[in-house]
């Protein structure tokens, strides 16, 4: 196991910075680049752990993908041209690449095998694997095909009308991917509004998907077509950034084009609500997704209430909220979270146990968990659990700690914020980049 020393007691954090390219849209536009008739070009591609992961896997199933940095090629003959991959298809550690490559899958008339690490293999495949047999695809796996190793054989799907339990993308685009490739019309009904980015991107490779309220239909046989696609700076991973300028003293940062899909801007809102000397500006839109830049002050915060259907709009982002609330005045709870029970690690247990560490006054509950009010960090040997958000959180809780402060597992933070380190480093010396 590596360890590493963190970088603590910091007096300012100055400078800008692009953030890395957006995990979720990186990923689709290499799944449906993979699967639309032609070329498609993708810049500002987020180059870490997990969307190399989807490229390899597209890979084996006979697409031609050329990947340099954030610049990738595609070349695809469409999702006929999929060929039955030889290898077993690794996933890593992507929830992503499992879920939406299930629904491209259930519909191709082959055999696949996929796999993942530790750390997939213990995330709940079944909430797509039902639905996806249900429209007819014979899927086999870990405990009646709820967990990894899965092996699928697609083909002669129909579409179906899906009411989800959860609000999840990975659920809502699986089932509609697999829609595109049946017979029929399929609809998927969610109970709040999850991160949309599938519906736009579909849209934007010529398909057409309908929306009404919280339910998406899709027609299937529709050919997609290889296009252009401009991925956007992550939120998700600039909200580490964000959090971090609230916090330290005498902190600016600017951030640059950043992803603002209000179905991912709820970390936006709950930085407004606890008093965050926060800009939005410069707004604009690519490929039918908003985007700007952001500058953060050093901030006087108090600790709000976070449930209901802004929690899907910042399922991500709870670990750092969760930090910012350690030093807001007064109470923070944070409700109708249960999802984060099974992200990369059981984010409820994790965030909890590991600021605690640092002194924080945290407590879990059952959907969430309350932050009880300002209180000063300590250093301590803390662990990432594999889980880079949790890793990126605590190395930004270290910024603020007065003593030595070390984090075991730092590697995993490359998964989705391959430069994180670096541009910690630039902002602590105060270079523009
Ligand atoms: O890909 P993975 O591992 O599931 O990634 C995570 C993350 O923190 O990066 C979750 F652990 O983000 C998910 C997110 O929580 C990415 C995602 C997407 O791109 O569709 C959707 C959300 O998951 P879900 O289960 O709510 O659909």
């Amino acid at each position: 196991m590596t360890t590493q020393p963190l970088v603590t007691n910091i007096t300012s954090l100055n400078g800008t910075i692009q953030v890395p390219g957006d995990k979720s849209i990186s990923h689709r536009a290499v799944m449906f680049g993979s699967i639309a008739k032609g070329k498609t070009t993708i810049t500002g591609f987020l180059p870490g752990e997990d969307c190399l992961s989807t490229i390899s896997c597209f890979k084996k199933m006979g697409v031609t993908i050329n990947q340099e940095g954030d610049y990738v090629e595609i070349q695809s003959d469409g999702i006929n041209g999929l060929k039955e991959p030889f290898e077993i298809l690794d996933v890593g550690n992507s929830g992503t690449t499992t879920r939406l490559m299930l629904g491209i899958l259930a519909t191709r008339p082959f055999h696949s095998v996929i796999i993942g690490d530790e750390s997939i293999a213990k995330r709940p495949m079944g909430r797509v694997t039902v639905p996806l047999r249900q429209m007819g695809a014979s899927i086999d796996g870990r405990n009646n095909g709820k967990y990894t190793p899965l092996s699928i054989r697609g083909g002669n799907t129909t579409g179906i009308r899906y009411e989800s339990p959860v609000a999840s993308a990975q659920v809502k685009s699986a089932i509609l991917l697999a829609g595109l490739g049946s017979k029929g019309t399929t609809t998927v009904t969610e109970p709040a509004l999850s991160r949309d980015h599938t519906e736009r991107m579909l849209a934007a490779f010529g398909a057409n998907i309908t929306r009404e309220g919280l339910s998406v239909s899709i027609e299937g046989g529709q050919e997609l077509k290889g296009t252009t696609i401009e991925v956007p700076g992550d939120i998700s991973s600039a909200a580490f950034l964000l959090v971090a300028g609230a916090i330290v003293p005498n902190s600016k940062i600017t951030l640059k084009n950043v992803g603002m899909n209000p179905t991912r801007t709820g970390i936006i809102e709950v930085l407004k609500r606890m008093g965050a000397d926060l800009v939005v500006f410069n707004e604009r839109t690519a490929n039918g997704e908003p985007i700007a830049d952001l500058t953060i002050v050093t901030s006087e915060l108090k600790g709000i209430d976070i449930g209901g259907d802004i929690i899907p709009t910042l399922i991500d982002e709870i670990p750092i909220i969760a930090l910012l609330a350690t030093q807001a005045e007064g109470k923070t709870t944070i409700r109708d979270a249960e999802e984060l029970k099974v992200k990369e690690t059981n984010r409820i247990d994790t965030v909890v146990s590991e600021l605690k560490k640092m002194g924080a006054n945290i407590e879990a509950t059952d959907d969430g968990m309350v932050v009880y009010g300002k209180e000063a960090l300590c250093g301590a040997a803390v662990e990432s659990y594999g889980d880079h958000r949790i890793g990126m959180m605590l190395a930004i809780a270290a910024l603020i700690a007065k003593s030595e402060a070390v984090l075991h597992n730092p590697e995993a933070i490359a998964v989705s914020y391959p430069n994180f380190f670096q541009h910690l480093d630039q902002l602590i010396q105060h270079n523009n980049i």
